[in-house]
């Protein structure tokens, strides 16, 4: 693909989940306009980045106790439950490998668990932003990460173990073809099984005691799953389009800050906290992918294939209800799929690779707007009335 159809593939991808977000931004800034006030939000313009709850406002599931639809009608806080049920860092990547041997995975070798990193040393400073490696393409598999017992730990967990398993079942292969299908497939793999988290999943393995199952209850849910999943996928797209108008030198360095707000109040439609005039201010350089060099549109790509991903392994596994109620935990039908693909590495075109899971050749981002549908619904509902967008 060239880079100008890379370019265009994204934006077709933007198009098709755009209306999602549009619904989630409109609805979001309206509660925050009534928490704070239309001096401090703009009820028609761009909502202060500080508000999301999250440092660099790329997913907003922190704030949902302020935009939970019903309340105290059910929700999962699963935070919670973990700390009820004592969880340590070590006994929550446990919990993350068991979902993936569950599916007949292989366990992780003894090395992940002596070389790992999993808890913050006190003694030296560390990179803390989770990561996965084969140190030595041999299968030598572990993680760092500075894990804290809590629901997003969690799911970077399954999101790291993903990386893993992908390096555990191509690592046979020559190493050219030791990587994932392409970048996107690579950041996938944890979260398509992180969508299998379910409340029924939480309440099979003991950490929540009852499933909730009223609309209420689903709404709730889905608000939650939104605030990350939706938020994020503006943010995925943007960091790359900011890098390279740097990289081509379209944007100059005296405009590096300026072209970086221009893309946030574009795509995601969200403001800096104050004014940032000086242009000597690096924004962008506070997210940890744009000093380390990390391309970016790969967590774009793998937010839409993941639901791709899901519907395919959940088909597999024989779920016949809504994709939102699935969880393929347990079902070897659908680990067997999942290994097809990871084994084959690179060595075959992605659309081979995205062929073994799912029989389509392209990527596609209906299956994640599938998953949404009782949220969007309810999001158009509230919205009616409301004017949407921004300037
Ligand atoms: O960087 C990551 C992973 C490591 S590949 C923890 N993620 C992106 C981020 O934190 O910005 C996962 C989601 C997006
Ligand atoms: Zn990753």
């Amino acid at each position: 693909m060239s880079p100008a159809e890379f370019e265009q593939e994204t934006e077709r991808l933007w198009t098709q989940v755009k209306p999602l977000y549009d619904q989630l931004h409109c609805h979001v800034r309206a509660k925050l306009v009534e928490k704070y006030g239309k001096d401090k939000v703009p009820e028609t313009g761009l909502i202060p980045a500080h508000l999301l709850g999250n440092m660099w406002a790329q997913e907003w599931g922190n704030i949902y106790p302020l935009i939970e639809p019903y309340k105290g009608a059910a929700s999962i806080d699963v935070t919670k439950a973990l700390k009820a049920a004592k969880y340590d860092e070590l006994k929550m990547v446990k919990l993350g490998e068991s979902f993936f041997t569950s599916l007949g995975l292989d366990p992780l070798p003894a090395t992940f668990w002596e070389r790992s990193m999993f808890i913050q040393p006190k003694d030296r400073e560390v990179v803390c932003h989770a990561s996965a490696w084969d140190v030595d393409l041999n299968n030598d598999l572990r993680i760092k990460m500075c894990i804290k017992i809590n629901q997003e730990d969690l799911i970077t967990i399954h999101h790291e173990l993903g990386h893993n398993y992908y390096y555990h079942y191509y690592y046979k292969l020559p190493v050219l073809y030791q990587n994932g299908a392409h970048d996107g497939f690579h950041e996938a793999i944890g979260d398509a099984l992180a969508l299998s988290v379910t409340p029924a999943y939480l309440k099979q393995i003991g950490l929540i005691d009852t499933v909730p199952s009223d609309d209420k209850g689903l709404i709730n849910l889905q608000m939650q799953d939104a605030l990350d999943k939706i938020a994020f996928l503006p943010f995925g797209k943007l960091i790359d389009q900011w890098r390279w108008d740097v990289f081509s030198g379209k944007t100059k360095p005296s405009e590096y800050n300026a072209a970086w707000w221009a893309l946030r109040a574009k795509y995601q439609g969200i403001a800096p906290a104050g004014d940032r005039p000086d242009p000597e201010l690096f924004d962008a350089g506070a997210k940890y992918h744009v000093p380390a060099n990390v391309p970016y549109t790969r967590y774009f790509l793998a937010r839409i294939l993941q639901f791709q991903f899901h519907k395919s392994l959940c088909a597999a596994a024989g779920h016949t209800g809504p994709l939102y109620e699935c969880s393929i935990y347990g079902k070897t039908a659908a680990g067997d799929k999942l290994r097809a693909m990871l084994e084959l590495g690179s060595s075959k075109p992605w659309p081979d690779a995205l062929e073994a899971v799912t029989g389509q050749r392209t990527m596609d981002a209906q299956p994640m707007i599938e998953y949404f549908e009782p949220l969007l619904k309810w999001l158009e509902e509230q919205n009616k009335g409301r004017t949407c967008g921004w300037q």
